[in-house]
């Protein structure tokens, strides 16, 4: 197929990469040029989206995405009848409504497909993607999930996808918060973090969050695989979601507290597991694994 990229950040350069490898012909265009080997490089992402079947975007934030479709030298210039534009970055599923109602009116159609695998799923190709849309233009996207993920999950119409993703990572920040909880605990408790963990998973406590992230935190590992910046963002968002559907999120908005001080700290650009150094901070402790 005929495919503009347009973001190639830690995800996208690897997903935009695997479509390559796949046979698409794929042009890109990222904010700041970068190439992508076997791609063409647009100077604009209405240049890239000129004559796309379909249009993927990879972006950070809903501003991002507002910029590149409908801003100065934006997709919305190249939009086509028929022409799908994909969204994989997280962003608010009002938003998402919104920009598929404008560009609906040139005859081209919004696909909103988060994903869900990090920077391993999308160098991978194991991505799962997270998708609200018309049932026949996800039908159309197959071959482009295909090579860049292994599962698809429909949620419905357009922006259901964005919804599902905001209440999956809603998950995994309050998941990850007990665990950092308990694990400070211990420690000041003198009890052995290893050990701890060893009994998580021979338990119904155990977690994939936790499978996940404990051999990171055991070393002291904090470098990024999911941005604190970006879960940040994802909070606010499913906070800003629930606020407009008059739902309360308390235990959420304690969180948000939380990654609000680790960025005062300096920590955007660490793995969102650094929110575990501020619990340390303020209890005096520090969790260590042997290894670390
Ligand atoms: P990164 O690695 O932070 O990459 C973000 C990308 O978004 C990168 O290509 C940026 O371009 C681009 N960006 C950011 N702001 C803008 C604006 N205003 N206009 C155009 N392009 C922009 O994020 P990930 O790849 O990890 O994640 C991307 C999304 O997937 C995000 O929503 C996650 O939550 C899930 P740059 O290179 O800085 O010029």
């Amino acid at each position: 197929m005929r495919v503009a990229f347009l973001g190639l950040g830690i995800m996208g350069q690897a997903m935009a990469t695997n479509l390559v490898k796949a046979g698409h012909e794929v042009t890109v265009w990222n904010r700041t040029p970068k190439p992508v080997e076997g791609a063409a490089v647009a100077q604009t992402p209405a240049a890239a989206a000129q004559g796309a079947e379909v249009v993927w975007l990879c972006v950070s934030d809903t501003d991002a995405v507002e910029q590149v479709v409908f801003g100065h030298d934006g997709v919305q210039a190249s939009l086509a009848e028929d022409m799908i534009i994909a969204d994989s970055s997280t962003i608010s599923p009002s938003a998402t409504l919104r920009f598929a109602e404008r560009i609906a009116a040139k005859g081209a159609a919004w696909v909103d497909a988060p994903m869900t695998g990090s920077k391993i799923g999308a160098r991978d190709g194991t991505l799962v993607f997270i998708v609200g849309g018309d049932e026949a233009n996800v039908e159309r996207l197959k071959p482009l999930f295909a090579a860049m993920g292994k599962k698809i999950f429909r949620m419905g119409e357009t922006a259901k996808g964005q919804a599902t993703k905001l209440v999956m990572n809603l998950q995994i920040a309050l998941i990850f918060e007990g665990f950092a909880e308990a694990l400070t605990l211990a420690a000041k408790l003198g009890v052995d973090p290893q050990q701890l963990v060893s009994l998580i998973e021979a338990t119904m406590v155990r977690s994939g969050v936790v499978e996940y992230k404990a051999p990171f935190i055991l070393q002291r590992d904090f470098t990024p695989n999911f941005p604190l910046r970006l879960m940040h963002k994802d909070i606010r968002l499913a906070l800003e979601a629930a606020k407009e559907a008059r739902v309360k999120l308390p235990g959420l908005q304690t969180v948000e507290e939380i990654y609000e001080m680790a960025t005062e700290d300096g920590h955007q650009d660490l793995d969102y597991a650094a929110t575990l150094t501020l619990l340390e901070k303020w209890a005096g402790v520090q969790v260590k694994g042997k290894a670390a």
